[in-house]
């Protein structure tokens, strides 16, 4: 949704006419981009697919080359306690986009014929940004759905990004393992013969391609029933594709590709501020990566998709000072939920790890509610503003809605974004503490952070998350409560909730308070809007 959405113009409007006694900012801030003194400055979102917090060099890996994301690390601000809203992909992606907690819109993982979760009515961050001057972009891994009821992938797909504020996507539209295994061009599939039209079905199979449970012998990697629908490039994926043969990809290709595109829109767009969203495939499974980076790990498949990642983010910030941008640039690297190994297919990644940690010192993993869930790495790199250090503060991605429209100059009316804080000091290294509470979800339900204690709520049926442990990994799933003290058990491993039960109903109350919307209000004390 744009400016020229009369719904967003109307609260917008109220929102500037309304009396406000706090406003720092000059109502007009909003709507007059071209008059301001200094141009705001671009931002690039690179946002890492299933990354966990002990994958990086910067965070204490070693034999994961990822020299690249380091140097943003070590010029930049590195997060400790830094956190997407939920153990898993779509849900993080919603939040990190609208401002809004998942369970707001009861968003979860999408299967790829999904309807688009994030309907042209809701203001996204792309919106306030295009509306601010910005030109706008998504160009990788979309997930959040596309089109109104069953799509016909051979016309135009929609609605999709374009219809939430970005002038332009370029998009894998939901998971890797997931068909259709096609590029999505704002509005079109990418390369399509109309000789063979395209076609997806989640229920059962259609067309004549070979299915990983037909013809296991064609894989490349054994893959789980799950993931044994229609082959592509020599894997299987969930779900059935029929025609469409000229327009499939090949993950080879991928970083050359999207890089590509994300370095043709920089170079269109140099002369006004511009935003990126730039989130990765890696390291999510299928990993296949391109040939120059096979190898380059003793980790196998993963480990190669972490280097690839890597590259990708380096070729990418290359142009960006090849353009003379990165002075006016803020760069954000994060990750949209914890790591796993094996998540549907036998790629070897599970035998090689050797004593590499993808979560670090953190329990569990993607799915999980414990830390390793939905902690994960980040970084804010700026050369013109951001002081190279670490910080502590807690921080939510949500917050990047609100923090992300205060820095360009936009006021918000408080009917969006409404869980997301301008916490913008802290996002730049500027001020310490961040959130006073955290919330997160993951298929174990729902956590809240205080500082560093951390309360995991019972969940009714624990047995819903029990798939988490055929994946190796703890989802924290209990029908009791959880409380640990992060500041001496990092590790999640005392469980303090029997002999506190003052701080257990505190929690659970303040926790309730976010579910039921009661918390508004205060969840907004930690910034000015
Ligand atoms: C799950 C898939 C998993 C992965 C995930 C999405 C199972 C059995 N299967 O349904 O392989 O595709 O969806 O990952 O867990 S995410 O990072 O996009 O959320
Ligand atoms: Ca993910």
């Amino acid at each position: 949704m744009s400016a020229t959405n009369p719904w967003y113009a109307l609260t917008v409007l109220l929102c500037l006419t309304l009396p406000d006694p706090v406003a720092a900012e000059p109502a007009s801030a909003i709507d007059v981009p071209a008059t301001r003194a200094t141009r705001p400055p671009n931002i690039v979102i690179f946002y890492a697919d299933d990354l966990g917090y002990g994958d990086l060099g910067s965070y204490g890996a070693r034999g994961l080359p990822t020299p690249n994301v380091d140097r943003l690390a070590r010029e930049g601000v590195r997060f400790t306690d830094a956190h997407a809203t939920a153990a898993t992909c779509t849900p993080s992606r919603y939040s990190l986009l609208t401002g809004e907690y998942p369970f707001r819109s009861d968003a979860r993982i999408l299967p790829g014929d999904a309807p688009a979760l994030i309907q042209p009515d809701k203001v996204t961050i792309a919106d306030v940004l295009k509306d601010q001057g910005y030109a706008t972009a998504v160009v990788g891994k979309w997930h959040l759905g596309l089109g109104e009821g069953s799509i016909d992938w051979n016309g135009l797909v929609k609605p999709g990004p374009l219809e939430i504020g970005f002038d332009y996507s370029f998009l894998i539209p939901a998971t890797v393992d997931r068909v259709p295994t096609v590029y999505l061009e704002d509005h079109r599939v990418v390369g399509l013969d109309p000789a063979d039209p395209l076609s997806v079905e989640y229920r059962q199979p259609i067309g004549d391609r070979p299915t990983g449970q037909s013809n296991p012998e064609l894989l490349r990697y054994k893959a789980n029933p799950q993931h044994s629908g229609s082959i592509v490039n020599g894997v299987s994926r969930i779900g059935y594709m029929k025609g469409g043969r000229a327009a499939e990809w090949k993950e080879e290709q991928f970083p050359e590709v999207f890089t590509g595109k994300a370095i043709d829109f920089m170079r269109a767009n140099r002369d006004k501020p511009f935003f990126l969203f730039f989130p990765f495939h890696d390291p999510h499974v299928p990993r296949l990566p391109a040939v120059r980076f096979q190898g380059t790990t003793s980790m196998g498949p993963r480990g190669d998709a972490i280097v690839q990642m890597d590259w990708m983010t380096g070729k990418i910030m290359d142009e960006l000072k090849r353009l003379g941008l990165a002075e006016n640039t803020l760069v954000i690297f994060s990750s949209d939920n914890g790591p796993v190994l094996d998540d549907g297919y036998a790629d070897g990644s599970v035998e090689r790890l050797g004593d590499h940690r993808p979560a670090g010192p953190l329990r569990g993993g993607k799915y999980s509610a414990f830390e390793a869930g939905a902690r994960v790495p980040l970084i804010a790199w700026w050369p013109g503003r951001i002081k190279p250090g670490v910080s502590d503060a807690l921080l939510s991605q949500v917050d990047l809605f609100a923090s992300l429209a205060a820095l360009a100059g936009a006021r918000l009316p408080d009917t969006v974004g409404i869980d997301s804080e301008n916490q913008l000091p802290a996002w730049l290294g500027e001020e310490s503490a961040g959130r006073r509470l955290l919330f997160k979800e993951s298929v174990a339900g729902f956590a809240l952070r205080e500082g560093s204690l951390k309360y995991i709520a019972p969940m009714r049926d624990p047995k819903s998350a029990g798939f988490v442990a055929d994946k190796g990994i703890e989802s924290g799933a209990l029908d009791q409560p959880q409380l640990f003290d992060l500041s001496m058990d990092i590790g999640e491993r005392n469980n303090l909730a029997g002999g506190r039960p003052g701080d257990v109903g505190r929690m659970d109350a303040m926790l309730q308070d976010i579910l039921e919307r009661r918390q508004a209000d205060d969840s907004r004390s930690g910034g000015s809007r």
